[in-house]
């Protein structure tokens, strides 16, 4: 078994991820190093219609480019009275020629959206699809989903996103008013970057016997 340390580079440029992530992959035993370290991957575009496709199309583009076994992840929320809206679209869901998405352009236009809708029919989870890929094209892809509602008004600062209006039942408050600590406790992601490390010494193995990674 080798005893040099994996590097994992994390390919994402949403801060609020970066920090979740390097809490949720802290005992990997892995070198990881964010995007920023690698200039050369510029914007990687989601052409997928899936949170999996997404997610894979992300770790694939970064490890092909960086060299480096990668971990992205593609998440979003999805409403039940909007038939899972706004799905992979989640970041982008305000963007207007000119005028890119906001989170808080993104909150406003789903609490519009939502106006008439009772708080028993609102409904909604975070979706995460957490990817591992190697250079040479090895893939690995994990789910995990958050159970919850969306709130009448945003409340809190914490987190990132659409966490200010996402009521979190495990502590009947809006995600953006947990810490770092309650909300990987019980997230879409920390359930989809579980699963994937349950899968990972596996896949590690598999690729150094491959000669994919050192
Ligand atoms: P990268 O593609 O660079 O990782 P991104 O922000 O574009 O960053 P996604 O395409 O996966 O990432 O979009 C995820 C969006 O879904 C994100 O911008 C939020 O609006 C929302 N989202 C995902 N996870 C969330 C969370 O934990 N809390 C709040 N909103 C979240």
């Amino acid at each position: 078994m080798s005893n040099v340390k994996t590097t994992i580079v994390l390919a994402t440029r949403n801060a609020g991820k970066v920090r979740e992530l390097h809490a949720l992959l802290e005992d990997m035993d892995c070198r990881v190093l964010g995007l920023d370290a690698f200039p050369e991957v510029g914007d990687i575009p989601e052409t997928g219609t899936t949170f999996e496709e997404n997610a894979l199309i992300k770790a694939k583009t970064a490890a092909m480019l960086t060299g480096h076994i990668a971990v992205a992840d593609d998440s979003g929320l999805a409403v039940d009275a909007l038939h899972g809206a706004p799905g992979v679209y989640s970041a982008r869901f305000s963007d207007r020629p000119g005028y890119p998405a906001t989170d808080a352009a993104n909150i406003a236009k789903l609490l519009d959206l939502l106006r008439d809708v009772p708080q028993e029919r609102r409904t909604a989870r975070f979706i995460c699809a957490a990817a591992a890929a190697t250079p040479d094209g090895m893939t690995l892809v994990r789910r995990g989903q958050w159970e919850g509602a969306i709130a009448a008004r945003p409340r809190g600062t914490n987190g990132f996103g659409y966490d200010p209006v996402f009521v979190a039942p495990e502590y009947g408050r809006h995600a953006a008013e947990l810490d770092a600590v309650q909300k990987n406790a019980v997230s879409h992601r920390r359930k989809a970057f579980a699963a994937l490390r349950e899968a990972w010494p596996e896949f590690l193995q598999t690729a150094r016997r491959q000669g994919a990674i050192a």
